[in-house]
C-alpha cells in the first residue's frame, strides 16, 4: 500500500492552475491500484493571508467542493482539514528544532517576498514576511511526514517545498535516528506552471486567476482578459509562448493539442483561440459546475465529510507522532 498526499490552501477560489497542476492529477492517482491517498485543506497555511474567518470557511468549503465535484470520492481518499489534526501540529514543533534558519532563507515564497521588497528599494527586505510565511516549509513538511507518505504531487512551482520536505526529515533522522519516511515528489512534467491572466503564474495572491467554476458567461468573459499581443489572426504564432496554449493544453486531448500547433503555425486569431479554450474547459469540466453549488449550498454536508476525514486521519498520524516524539527523547 502506498501513501499519497496533496494539499490545497484555501487563500482564495480554486483556479485552472490548482485544477491542472494538483487537483487533476490527484484524482488520477486515486485510481491506482495499492494506494492510500490524504488530501486536505491546508487552512493553516492559509492564515499566512486570510485573516477573515468567514472568507477563510468559505474559500476551504470552496477547495471541497472543488475536488469533491471534479470526482473526488470521500469514502475512497481521507478528506480533512489540517486544522482538525493537532498530530500535524505537534511534529510540526518536534521538526523546528532540526531546521536551520538558513534553509528557511531559500525557500522560495519567502525568496520571492524579500526579492520584491529589493526592487521597491525598501530597506526591510522582510516587510510582509510572517513567520507563518517563514516557517511555510516546516509546517508542509509536517503535513507530509505526518502520514509516512510515499508521493506528493504537486505543481512545479511546489518541487523545491518537496526537496526542503526531504532535506529536513533527513537532518531529524541522522539526529534522532531512522524515523521519518522521505517522501518522493510527482510532477506533471507537461503540466508545468500555468500562467494566469497577465503571464505570470497563475496565483490566488497575484490576483491573475481564472476561477475553476464560474458561470459560463463569467468564465468567457475572464478568458477574453488573458493578454495576447498585437499580432493579426494570419500572422504564424509560437504556441509554446503562449499562455493561452498553455491553458488549452492542459484540457485539450493530445490529437487536438497537435491540430492547435498547426492553427498556430499557419496563424490563429486570439479571438478565435480565446473560444476554443472556453470550449475545451467546458467539456473537460462537464456538470463538475452544478455538482460544485449543490455541494456548496449544503456545508454541514462538507463538514459531515471533514469530521470523518479527521477522525481517520489522525488515527494514522498519531503512532507516527508518537514514534517522533519518542525518538526525540519524550
Ligand atoms: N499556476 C499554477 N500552475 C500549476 N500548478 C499550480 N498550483 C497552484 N498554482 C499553480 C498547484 O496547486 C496546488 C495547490 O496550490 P495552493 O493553493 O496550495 O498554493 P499555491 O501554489 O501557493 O497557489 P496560489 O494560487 O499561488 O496561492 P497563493 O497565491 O495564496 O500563494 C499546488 O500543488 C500548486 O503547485
Amino acid at each position: 500500500m502506498q501513501t499519497i498526499l496533496s494539499g490545497i490552501k484555501p487563500s482564495g477560489t480554486p483556479h485552472l492552475g490548482n485544477y491542472l497542476g494538483m487537483l487533476k492529477p490527484s484524482l488520477e492517482l486515486m485510481k491506482r491500484p495499492q494506494t492510500r491517498c490524504f488530501y486536505f485543506m491546508a487552512d493553516i497555511h492559509a492564515l499566512n493571508t486570510i485573516q477573515n474567518r468567514e472568507l477563510l470557511r468559505q474559500y476551504t468549503y470552496e477547495a471541497a467542493a472543488a475536488w469533491i465535484a471534479l470526482g473526488l470520492d470521500p469514502h475512497q481518499a481521507i478528506l480533512y482539514r489540517e486544522s482538525d489534526i493537532p498530530e500535524i501540529s505537534e511534529l510540526n514543533s518536534l521538526l523546528a528544532h532540526a531546521v536551520p534558519k538558513s534553509l528557511m532563507n531559500q525557500a522560495h515564497a519567502y525568496k520571492a517576498i524579500t526579492q520584491k521588497n529589493q526592487e521597491a528599494g525598501n530597506e526591510d527586505l522582510d516587510d510582509g514576511v510572517n513567520m507563518g510565511l517563514f516557517n511555510y516549509p516546516i509546517l508542509m513538511s509536517a503535513d507530509i511526514l505526518a502520514f509516512d507518505t510515499d508521493f506528493v504531487p504537486v505543481g512545479k512551482d511546489q518541487v523545491q517545498h518537496l526537496e526542503i520536505t526531504r532535506d529536513i526529515a533527513r537532518r531529524f533522522n541522522v539526529r534522532h535516528g531512522e524515523c521519518l519516511k522521505l517522501p518522493q515528489v510527482i510532477v506533471k512534467e507537461e503540466v508545468a506552471v500555468i500562467p494566469g491572466l497577465d503571464g505570470r503564474k497563475m496565483s490566488k495572491s497575484y490576483e491573475n486567476i481564472i476561477a475553476l467554476f464560474q458561470p459560463e458567461k463569467e468564465m468567457l468573459k475572464c478568458i477574453n482578459r488573458i493578454v495576447t499581443d498585437t499580432s493579426p489572426p494570419e500572422a504564424p504564432k509560437d504556441p509554446d509562448s503562449s499562455s493561452l496554449f498553455a491553458i488549452y493544453q492542459g484540457f485539450a486531448a493530445k490529437d487536438q493539442i497537435e491540430e492547435m500547433r498547426a492553427h498556430y503555425a499557419k496563424g490563429i486569431g486570439w479571438g478565435q483561440m480565446k473560444k476554443e479554450l472556453f470550449e475545451v474547459i467546458r467539456s473537460a469540466l462537464g456538470d463538475a459546475y452544478k455538482i460544485y453549488q449543490e455541494l456548496m449550498s449544503h456545508p454541514e454536508e462538507l463538514d459531515r465529510i471533514f469530521n470523518e476525514g479527521a477522525k481517520k486521519a489522525r488515527a494514522i498520524a498519531r503512532p507516527i507522532v508518537d514514534r517522533a516524539r519518542n525518538a526525540v527523547g519524550f
